[in-house]
């Protein structure tokens, strides 16, 4: 008979956006890169990524992040984040929630870390106390006012960017976003998602954008904008979303509206800030995006795997 099987985990939120940070417990993935062991945990280990995010234990909206040996010796973690429906290449709020909870355990010091991620390895800056800056991987605009038509023959335009994720980025859209209006806002995301993949358009190696990020005004005078992101399981990003700042970032040093070292400060629909320079443009156009938030541990937890519970894999889709 199958044993029942401990997690020992981390709850943490960035912006309001939580992360889970798996410590122990986890699958033995091998020594591999990080993108051969992300390969090894979609196909063997998708079971386990249910159980640890989605109900009853987590929701649509957790971010999981499983803490492995990196396979680069000068990096202080590796790690894979996946979500309620598979895994993502890199999560930026995820990201700063591990360099806290990695300080809560006293595995590092406030001071410079590298992390080990699927897409590449990523400089962190723990700061001390909840506060983590962190170089987002090499970030740029594919394409520029890309029409999609959506169902009702509404025509809607966006750019599509990869920075670890691929995002497709409205500015034009006459949506209010509001956090009142989570519903409206994710059926319109939805529709735009939906129209994107009947288009057959995608990022430029041919991948899903299953990033839709909603722009417009800021709330508060000292930001510069305010942001709603729907990640691809269909939950909105609390926080102003790592990967989709970046996104952001490369079109605006695309359009020449910001210059690389000129801080951007991007709320989320809840209004948690993040700050974002590009610290490096190169020649293609593409940057490095330098982003800043805080996160806060919000519990220790040990997770029960009994095989005998009807539930014990999660609630999929
Ligand atoms: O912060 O990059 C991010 C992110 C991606 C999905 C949810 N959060």
């Amino acid at each position: 008979m199958a044993e029942t099987q401990r997690v020992e985990v981390i709850d943490s939120h960035t912006g309001g956006e939580p992360a889970r940070v798996v410590l122990g417990g986890g699958p033995d993935l091998g020594n591999g890169t990080l993108a051969e062991r992300r390969r090894i945990f979609e196909r063997e280990w998708d079971r386990f990524r249910s159980a640890v995010v989605n109900e009853p234990r987590g929701s649509d909206v957790l971010v999981g992040a499983l803490l492995c040996p990196p396979s680069d010796h000068d990096c202080a973690a590796g790690v894979i984040f996946f979500n309620n429906v598979g895994t993502l290449n890199m999560c930026g709020h995820g990201l700063i929630g591990l360099v806290v909870t990695l300080a809560e355990l006293g595995r590092i010091k406030p001071g410079r870390h590298r992390i080990e991620t699927p897409v590449g390895v990523v400089a962190v800056k723990y700061q001390g106390g909840n506060r983590v800056t962190f170089e987002n991987v090499v970030s740029y605009r594919f394409a520029k006012g890309i029409s999609v038509r959506l169902a009702d023959d509404r025509r809607i335009q966006g750019d599509i960017a990869w920075e670890g994720n691929w995002f497709f980025l409205v500015e034009e859209h006459g949506q209010d976003l509001d956090v009142r209006r989570v519903e409206e806002l994710t059926a319109f995301c939805w529709e735009i998602r939906q129209a994107l993949e009947r288009q057959n358009l995608t990022g430029a190696d041919g991948g899903v954008i299953d990033h839709i990020e909603l722009l417009g005004p800021p709330r508060d005078v000292r930001n510069h904008s305010r942001n709603f992101v729907l990640c691809p399981g269909k939950a909105y990003d609390r926080s102003p979303c790592g990967t989709g700042t970046s996104a952001k970032l490369a079109c605006l040093l695309a359009d020449g509206k910001l210059r690389p070292g000129e801080v951007w400060r991007q709320e989320s629909i809840l209004g948690s800030v993040f700050e974002a320079e590009a610290v490096q443009v190169f020649d293609d156009g593409s940057i490095v995006p330098r982003i800043t938030g805080t996160a806060y541990v919000t519990g220790y937890a040990t997770l029960v795997l009994d095989p005998e519970d009807p539930f014990c894999w999660g609630i999929r889709p």
